[in-house]
């Protein structure tokens, strides 16, 4: 038996193991590997239940950093100063390189990055709620950096030792811009609170209009989560939903008070007993209107992401002409389709050996 691994434990690797071994021992191997915290890399054997996860969460992250660009950049050419619009500019570019390493997270799991743009711009795959509420003042600026991209990082940091390796990786240094992001969404926040009674009104009414939606951006209650149970025994995600978001309130209550802002909840209080912030009910109502498509937004976000789409096909032709003029013929994705196609072949050798039942969905 071939063992590839670098730590103590006996360790069967699948490429060795996926022309060989029985559908049973694949699920044993893939089993092994999530319960040793090893990583699924690419062309190892996976039932397809978690390369369906996976593309389906990779995506959906995907797609809210690029629709992501969308709230904060309306306020490019607004904002009040030369530094503010740098500091603007390069935050929202970081939001598009988020987008594509997480597209070329999602391509190593066969997906096609163009199918998933369509999927996104037909409604028939979701982007964080969080992105269909408006920008009404500047202050929503720093408001998101510090709210959105705070509870951006405590989604997120779990998702560094998420069991698939690329997005594990992709995790890592989205999550050191994202804490940079945070940090100067609440420089501007204290910048703008030692500046006029306006600007404190501007920060306050902010802050009232982005706390709740950012509650929701941790997903439904765990009773109500459909995908978490899997997820977690997969440990593609490392906490529930109500983890993260009780971690998020434990850490942004002594963040407001410090910013001199009130969080806009009567209910949130200390509880000693937990050892926890208690908080009221979120409006659950309105978190299934926005993600139905329903939300103030929802339409004005697509429709831009359609309209940047449809015109950009001429770029996309010609870096595609180009790229085949210099490679050959292979572009980038086939890059990433050559190694699907391997893990893809190798399955369905499996697939007409054993028959389908090698995936366990
Ligand atoms: N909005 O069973 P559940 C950023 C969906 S980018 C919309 O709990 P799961 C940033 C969910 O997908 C922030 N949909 O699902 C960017 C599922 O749908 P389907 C994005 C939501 O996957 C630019 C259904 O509801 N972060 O921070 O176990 C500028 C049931 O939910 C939402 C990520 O994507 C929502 N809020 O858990 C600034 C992080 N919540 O497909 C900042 C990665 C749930 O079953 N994703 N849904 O119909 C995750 O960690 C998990 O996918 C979630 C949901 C915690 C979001």
């Amino acid at each position: 038996m071939t063992t590839v691994r670098s730590d103590d434990v006996e360790f069967p690797h699948s490429r060795e193991h996926d022309v060989t071994s029985s559908p049973n021992e694949l699920q044993r191997h893939f089993e092994r590997t999530i319960e040793h915290d090893h990583r699924i890399e690419p062309r190892d054997w996976m039932p397809d239940g978690y390369r369906k996860t996976m593309v389906r969460q990779i995506a959906q992250h995907a797609h809210s950093e690029i629709i992501g660009m969308q709230p904060e950049g309306n306020w490019i050419t607004r904002a009040p100063s030369l530094r503010r619009k740098a500091i603007l500019l390069a935050k929202v570019q970081d939001e598009a390189g988020h987008g594509l390493y997480l597209y070329s997270a999602a391509e190593t799991l066969g997906a096609d990055r163009e199918d998933l743009t369509v999927r996104l711009i037909e409604g028939r795959q979701k982007y964080s709620s969080i992105f269909n509420y408006p920008t009404l003042t500047f202050a929503d600026v720093g408001v998101i950096g510090w709210l959105v991209d705070g509870a951006a990082i405590c989604n997120q940091v779990p998702l560094c030792r998420s069991s698939y390796g690329p997005y594990a990786r992709a995790m890592i240094r989205i999550c050191k811009e994202e804490s940079f992001h945070q940090r100067q969404g609440y420089e501007l926040l204290m910048t703008m609170m030692r500046g006029t009674e306006a600007q404190r009104r501007m920060v306050q009414d902010a802050t009232d209009r982005w706390w709740w939606p950012s509650l929701m951006m941790f997903g439904p209650p765990d009773v109500e989560s459909p995908n978490t149970a899997q997820s977690m025994a997969w440990k593609v995600k490392r906490h529930t939903n109500d983890e993260l978001r009780q971690r998020f309130v434990d850490m942004t209550v002594p963040q407001a008070q410090a910013l001199g802002v009130t969080l806009p909840d009567p209910d949130l209080r200390w509880n000693p007993e937990r050892g926890h912030y208690d908080f009221g009910e979120i409006d659950w109502a309105e978190f299934k209107q926005i993600i139905s498509g329903n939300g103030p937004c929802n339409a004005q976000r697509v429709a831009a992401r359609r309209a940047a789409h449809e015109g950009g096909e001429w770029v996309r032709e010609a870096a595609a002409a180009y790229a085949a003029k210099h490679t050959g013929g292979r572009t980038g994705p086939d890059r990433h389709k050559s190694t699907y196609a391997a893990s893809a072949a190798v399955q369905d050798r499996h697939k007409s050996t054993y028959g389908d039942s090698g995936s366990a969905a």
